[in-house]
């Protein structure tokens, strides 16, 4: 494997932590064996936790304002395929990559899929993009894609989607995103049916193009780019359009994608129960689409978001199997840190999840015992099982503290050598 990291670098650096380590293991152990619960069985969870990284988010991101490259900047989906590397090798739970076309195109696929398999990383969902205009396209997506009022336009953003399927099987992913902008700024500008209908007729084509084994996965945005409607608006419209496409279509929800407040953890649990399900963009917000870290500022959103997942594995039910990403954008940190951080933020998240004693809580459910039924989530939040994580991560041939040998490596330094620093401010979340 072509590591980036230095292995002999990391298990010194391991070796010096270790002892700290298994002291706050065996005392967690017998913690939780009060709780009759293994560790062991959690460290095993924790290290067959996967989350996908967005190619998108190892750049420094920004906003309309402005975006202020940081150094060693990747310049092309090889460099961002090094630095998802480096997050996998030092968390041991980010093994596969989203890429965004047109952004992570290439003219030799084959060279792609060997050059991610000489880091052992894998390809998670394809995002597709027709919420901007490229530069050599002949149809504007100013006033939306698959539901322009323009057959022609419609037709260019299918074609598109249609591509990135093709190219998402050179890399051999099985998943297919589709978030659209499209909306309008005016009340009366669209009509609301009218260009539903247009969505759901432009969606059954890409839908048909599908591969027998692979997923349609629909994100829903409450706003922006749009800022008075957006056709595909709420986790509604979403799972309308889900039903009406068929079983491998399902709904997509990023975290950030919701009015302040909204129960999100409830939005999960419908899609659970009526099968539809496909997955997640992990992020954190306090006002719009923030894309901030994730955990950063709703730890427990989060944690009640995976008690729902955990209770569906639990109940076994019929058609479950989520796929986990991260969806965020880093102005003032270096992404790679955030990353490893996220990652670990959603994994410690799940670990907590499979504390919660489900059987107290369904009882507690039942008697109408609220202050209980809380109780028994809050002491499962209140675990502290940052070294059941670090125990996966070392397990699985990652760093103890993968922040700290991430600096160590001075890796940020290293790559700054080779690519040059990025001229200007520029804007634009990418
Ligand atoms: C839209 C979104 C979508 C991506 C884009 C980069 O806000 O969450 O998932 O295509 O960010
Ligand atoms: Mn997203």
């Amino acid at each position: 494997m072509n590591n980036k990291i230095n292995v002999d670098m990391l298990s010194e650096q391991n070796a010096v932590k270790l002892s700290a380590l298994e002291e706050d293991y065996s005392y967690l152990s017998s913690r939780l064996a009060r709780e009759n619960l293994d560790i062991e069985a959690l460290v095993e969870k924790a290290q067959n936790f996967q989350i996908a990284v967005p190619s998108w988010g190892v750049g420094t991101g920004g906003t309309r304002f402005a975006r202020f490259p940081g150094i060693g900047e990747p310049r092309n989906i090889f460099e961002k395929l090094d630095d998802c590397s480096v997050i996998n090798e030092l968390s041991r739970c980010a093994q596969s990559v989203s890429p965004h076309f047109p952004w992570d195109a290439v003219d030799d696929f084959k060279e792609l899929k060997g050059y991610s398999d000489s880091l052992g990383l894998k390809w998670d969902s394809i995002n597709s993009n027709t919420f901007q205009d490229q530069v050599d396209q002949a149809k504007s997506y100013k006033y939306g894609s698959l539901t322009n009022t323009d057959a022609k336009t419609r037709e260019q953003a299918i074609e598109h989607n249609i591509q990135c399927i093709e190219w998402g099987e050179a890399l051999g992913s099985k998943r297919l995103t589709v978030w659209i902008g499209d909306g309008s700024n005016h009340p009366g500008q669209q009509h609301f049916q009218r260009a539903f209908e247009r969505y759901l007729d432009s969606m059954k084509t890409i839908y048909g193009a599908l591969p027998s084994d692979w997923e349609l996965h629909i994100e829903h945005k409450m706003f922006e780019p749009a800022f008075y409607s957006t056709v595909v608006q709420d986790w509604g419209s979403n799972i309308l359009a889900a039903m009406e496409l068929g079983d491998k279509a399902k709904s997509l929800v990023d975290l950030g994608h919701h009015a302040p407040n909204v129960n999100i953890e409830m939005i999960v649990s419908r899609l659970i129960q009526f099968k539809k399900l496909g997955g997640f963009h992990f992020n954190d917000s306090k006002y719009g689409d923030d894309d901030l870290d994730s955990g950063s500022l709703h730890p427990y959103q989060q944690f009640l978001i995976f008690n729902e997942l955990v209770d569906a594995e639990f109940r076994g039910q019929e058609g479950f199997d989520p796929s986990y990403m991260l969806d965020q954008s880093h102005n003032v940190t270096d992404p790679i840190e955030s990353l490893i951080n996220s990652a670990i933020e959603v994994q410690r998240s799940y670990i907590k999840a499979l504390i919660i004693d489900r059987d107290a809580l369904y009882e507690f459910q039942d008697k109408n015992d609220a202050l209980m039924a809380s109780a028994t989530l809050k002491k499962a939040f209140n675990m502290d099982v940052d070294s059941i994580l670090a125990m996966a991560r070392y397990r699985s041939g990652g760093a103890i503290d993968p922040i700290y040998s991430y600096r160590q490596s001075e890796y940020r330094a290293q790559v700054a050598k080779d690519r040059p620093a990025m001229a200007g401010s520029g804007s634009g979340i990418v």
